[in-house]
């Protein structure tokens, strides 16, 4: 215990304090009034009272917790677990992730005008204009559809930043938890888009990124529910990070065009696909430990393998930790810092308590590497010497972590110190006993 728990608090938002010691389903009353809240608004979650409730058979609350756990890759133990707390704490859309697709909910012109009718106290209203004008590019850059902005007179489209209860009966929450929400194409409020004026609305990654929730907001406006796809826009949580460059997944394009055509992508254009972790042929940019769990990376993704969970949950590394790149060379755990070591390229981080620490990232020239290396292929950390083996090209560079320097007489072949692995070397972790490494 200890460790992965105490950790995962680190998650949660100040505000909510549990009593200690902490352990899956031991959540308060108001860790469970927060749940049932959360599921009423996002799953259709209706708590049964009084004499039904002894009768009903299977625990309805238990059973929307598993929807929502299923549907954010989480463990389906229909447990009120950290991790399942920690998913319900990030900010994301107000729409609910039960909604159901419907096709007759679409827009039948090819030109669809849009009007922003009350601007954001947060950022100019230059800014405003052109993250929507981008985001509504990257939609149109999929489909034949073309928009265009209005001054004045009616539009299909009516966006604004508003305050609390605004009069459509879902109000906004202050700064955090909902961001916007969205309705889908039809008459009237038809289409529109609202944005929380309470929010930090930046351009980059502080804050919240306006352009990352306004294409997640438009794909609404356009006719899309939420997807349970981790690297799709249309993914219900905020999940933008430093790192972040913003286009429509594979699945966000295969879902619009099959509700408005085709329009032929370009070669440099085409969208990212999300890993599926039973492709045969997939191979992993990093492995490493991370107390009781394994952290696979790929791409932009995780997967965290945990020893008593089923179920091994894939999402964005940007839902962890926003200021870690995406397509990462390698990673160790440091067990005697307590800590995860990132790297890519010449830089690294340092990731403790989940939570990257400040100042990184950092040069790799501080592990005493000659400035002729330039990335490393995988590292792989031993717990009872202290010594961390780096993989680069054909050769194995060990380093002393408590002198803080390579080890005399390295870098040395790795066909001499890694007998039968081949190089180079794609990944590596050492988990019960046994070192696995990939090529
Ligand atoms: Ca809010
Ligand atoms: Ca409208
Ligand atoms: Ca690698
Ligand atoms: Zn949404
Ligand atoms: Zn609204």
């Amino acid at each position: 215990m200890g460790n992965l728990w105490m950790g995962l608090f680190t998650l949660l938002q100040p505000a909510v304090l549990y009593a200690s010691p902490l352990r899956p389903g031991a959540l308060s009353s108001d860790g469970h009034l927060f749940a049932e809240v959360y599921l009423g608004k996002f799953y259709n979650y209706k708590p049964v009272t009084g004499r039904r409730r002894r009768a009903a058979g299977p625990d309805p609350f238990q059973a929307k917790l598993r929807e929502m756990q299923h549907f954010f890759g989480l463990d389906e133990s229909g447990d009120l677990d950290l991790q399942t707390v920690a998913a319900m704490r990030r900010a994301r859309c107000g729409l609910s992730d039960a909604e159901q697709f419907r096709k007759t909910m679409r827009w039948t012109n090819r030109t669809l005008t849009y009007r922003i009718s009350r601007y954001s106290s947060k950022i100019t209203a230059a800014q405003v204009r052109t993250a929507f004008r981008q985001a509504w590019k990257l939609w149109a850059q999929a489909v034949p559809l073309k928009f265009r902005q209005k001054k004045r007179s009616d539009a299909d489209i009516v966006i604004s930043f508003n305050n609390k209860d605004h009069e459509d009966g879902s109000p906004f929450d202050g700064e955090g938890g909902i961001l916007a929400h969205a309705f889908f194409p039809g008459p009237g409020i038809g289409g529109d888009v609202h944005f929380d004026d309470e929010e930090a609305w930046t351009t980059n990654a502080t804050g919240h990124n306006l352009l990352a929730v306004a294409v997640h907001e438009f794909g609404h406006a356009l006719g899309l529910p939420h997807s349970s796809d981790p690297g799709a826009i249309m993914f219900p949580a905020y999940n933008f990070g430093l790192h972040s460059v913003l286009q429509l997944s594979f699945q966000d394009v295969k879902d619009i065009q099959e509700m408005y055509g085709m329009r032929v992508l370009s070669p440099d254009r085409l969208p990212p696909k999300t890993p599926d972790k039973c492709d045969p042929t997939l191979s992993f940019d990093a492995v490493t430990g991370m107390q009781q769990e394994l952290v696979f990376f790929k791409n932009r993704f995780i997967w965290r393998v945990h020893p008593s969970f089923e179920k091994i949950g894939i999402t964005l590394i940007t839902s962890l930790w926003p200021e870690l790149p995406a397509h990462i060379d390698a990673a160790y755990e440091n067990t005697n810092h307590n800590s995860m070591v990132v790297f890519k390229g010449s830089q690294y981080w340092e990731v403790s308590s989940l939570k990257v620490k400040h100042g990184y990232p950092r040069n790799i020239s501080e592990f005493t590497f000659p400035s002729a290396v330039r990335s490393i292929d995988a590292a792989l950390y031993f717990r009872e010497t202290r010594l961390t083996d780096f993989f680069i090209g054909g050769e194995c560079w060990r380093f002393n972590e408590d002198a803080g320097q390579m080890m005399e007489g390295f870098p040395k072949p790795i066909a001499h110190e890694w007998p039968g692995i081949d190089s180079p070397v794609d990944a590596a972790v050492a988990h019960n006993g046994w070192y696995h490494l990939w090529n």
